[in-house]
């Protein structure tokens, strides 16, 4: 499904904004206006918003309503809503009438409002969910005590709720594009670009456009190949992005894309052919008081920071993000490690994971879904190099081969991009590693284990990464290291969470993974400070930002700016 776009043949209308929201009954059916209401904002998490606690932690179900008036003058157009992401379970209703509903609280929903149901005054009703289950990704469960529902959840982000990104109605024309698939080669001074129009209606031209709007290549056909000379190639900090602008009998669409290559070889990850060093962190959608809301500014802000800090890439830990957040990498040249929600899959048993009530056929049936959602969604982000197919599962557990074995299958089918699988478990005991292109480590020696004991580091890591690729033989990347510290807490000498101990026990991983030529890079965990759910070791979040929650440095930010500047 193509983004929505405004050009001659299509109209997009931003329906952000306020918006009517309450807390709704189980199996609500939104036949009504909601009669008892607070104002909400849309795109944002609703928790923060509230000042009571019973809206904030609530776990169910929520109504957003909002009334629009359709104009007549595209009452013959395709009309369709899109919203870019709402936790987690959502159903949409029309002037009552259910118009669809969608799984996963990190994807898309795009869906068709049929002409039948479009007054000139209307009534837009989401309805959330925000209970995980088995059936979710993230897995969770759902606890009753004292009479009361409770989310448990077995990862360490808020299971912040509510309409996280922008929400769009838009026209198609008839027999529309719907969708553009491009990928590209390079060989020696020219590119390929191959590319697949999927429409009902007739090409009339296929042009590559660069960033001049000159056409550098042609064609009419509906999937074929296009050659370009001299390319401009997508490479880090050069985000040289062409347009494949498709023409039919009825409708246009124009697609950016970069020209890049990428392949793994020698336990290198290359591309365009050069080796690369990922420097960079898992990060997290998280902001003060929107939580997890979409916004242009903390984006751009991020982005900066990234780019100031001499970051080359970041994971999107641990689920996909707004795609906005990725059309500016592709803009900037940032490589993203495109991770999906399957983080927690921790509930197995002992003995295997397929018993009854915990990860199963059924989550592995979404988690595959979740992956086509996610590849059909990013396919023609150059910034995309890689995709990671889950965050510290348990790969050590009986059973766990067995379900990842069908997941890395059926993304193979969907890409030819590189997989990750992050790891916690330690190589003696893994069993799933081996399907992967690359492997992921998050490592928290002298954090979770030998708490403060600095000088265990370095042997710890070099044994556990050399067990890994004796074992594996696959190139491996820091993925996780860092350490709780709450910024302005200074120490000499230094004590766990301060920001001189923040400083030490990541040069002490930087210097330990350095002769190790095999490991492709270092991600810091995590760049900016994050809500988490309540725990004795959280204190208001998790502290390994690099930046705090509001975006400023800890001192550890200047010395990873000095150290990445020539790596
Ligand atoms: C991890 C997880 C990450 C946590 C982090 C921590 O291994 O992948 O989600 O936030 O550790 O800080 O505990």
């Amino acid at each position: 499904m193509l983004f929505p776009i405004q050009n001659q043949k299509r109209l997009k209308m931003n329906l952000n904004g306020i918006w009517n929201f309450s807390l709704v009954e189980e199996y609500y059916e939104p036949n009504f206006p909601l009669e008892d209401y607070i104002l909400m904002a849309v795109p944002s998490s609703y928790n923060d918003l509230v000042t009571d606690k019973k809206i904030a932690n609530h776990v169910g179900l929520v109504c957003y309503e909002k009334m629009i008036d359709i104009p007549k003058m595209i009452v013959n157009e395709e009309l369709r809503i899109r919203i870019g992401a709402a936790t987690h379970k959502v159903s949409v209703y029309f002037n009552g009438a259910k118009i669809g509903y969608h799984n996963g609280g990190f994807l898309p929903i795009d869906l068709l409002i049929s002409k039948e149901l479009i007054d000139d005054h209307n009534r837009l009703s989401i309805v959330l969910d925000n209970r995980l289950d088995y059936q979710t990704l993230p897995i969770g469960k759902i606890e009753y005590k004292n009479g009361i529902e409770r989310q448990v959840i077995n990862y360490d982000f808020a299971n912040l709720s509510g309409i996280h990104r922008d929400v769009f109605l838009y026209t198609r024309p008839e027999n529309s594009i719907e969708d553009i698939f491009i990928s590209t080669k390079i060989d020696e001074d020219k590119a390929y670009v191959i590319y697949q129009v999927i429409t009902k209606g007739n090409i009339k031209l296929i042009a590559i456009k660069d960033k001049n709007q000159q056409v550098v290549g042609l064609s009419n056909e509906q999937d074929g190949m296009i050659v370009v000379h001299k390319p401009h190639l997508w490479d880090i900090g050069f985000g040289y992005l062409y347009t494949l602008e498709v023409t039919t009998d009825n409708d246009i669409y124009q697609q950016p894309f970069g020209i890049r290559e990428i392949e793994i070889k020698n336990n290198q990850f290359l591309l365009n052919k050069k080796e690369v060093y990922f420097k960079g962190f898992g990060m997290h959608e998280d902001h003060l008081i929107i939580g997890k809301g979409a916004n242009s500014a903390h984006h751009i802000k991020d982005m900066n920071l990234l780019q100031w800090i001499h970051a080359n890439s970041f994971r999107t830990s641990h689920y996909p993000y707004a795609e906005e957040i990725y059309d500016l990498a592709d803009q900037l040249g940032i490589l993203v490690i495109n991770e999906i929600p399957a983080v927690g899959l921790n509930f197995w048993s002992e003995e295997k994971v397929f018993v009854e009530g915990v990860v199963d056929e059924k989550t592995k049936q979404v988690h595959m879904d979740q992956l086509t959602e996610l590849v059909y969604r990013d396919k023609n982000h150059p910034s995309v190099v890689m995709y990671s197919l889950a965050n510290e599962a348990n790969t050590h557990e009986e059973g766990a081969y067995a379900y990842f074995k069908d997941i890395f299958s059926h993304m193979r089918t969907l890409t030819h991009l590189p997989l990750m699988i992050v790891e916690w478990v330690n190589a003696e005991s893994n069993k799933v590693a081996s399907l992967a292109d690359v492997i992921g480590l998050n490592r928290y020696f002298a954090w979770y284990s030998e708490f403060g004991e600095l000088d265990v580091i370095e042997e710890r890591i070099k044994k556990n990464f050399n067990a890994y690729f004796e074992k594996f033989k696959k190139p491996i990347m820091l993925t996780e290291f860092g350490a709780d510290t709450i910024a302005g807490l200074h120490a000499l000498p230094s004590v766990p969470f301060s920001e001189e101990f923040q400083v030490e026990f990541l040069a002490l991983y930087q210097n330990a993974i350095q002769d190790l030529d095999y490991v492709i890079g270092e991600h810091v965990w995590n760049f900016a400070d994050f809500m988490t759910k309540q725990g004795l070791t959280r204190f208001n979040g998790n502290k390994k930002g690099v930046f705090s929650r509001d975006r400023q440095p800890k001192m550890v930010a200047h010395f990873l700016r000095e150290h990445w500047k020539n790596r």
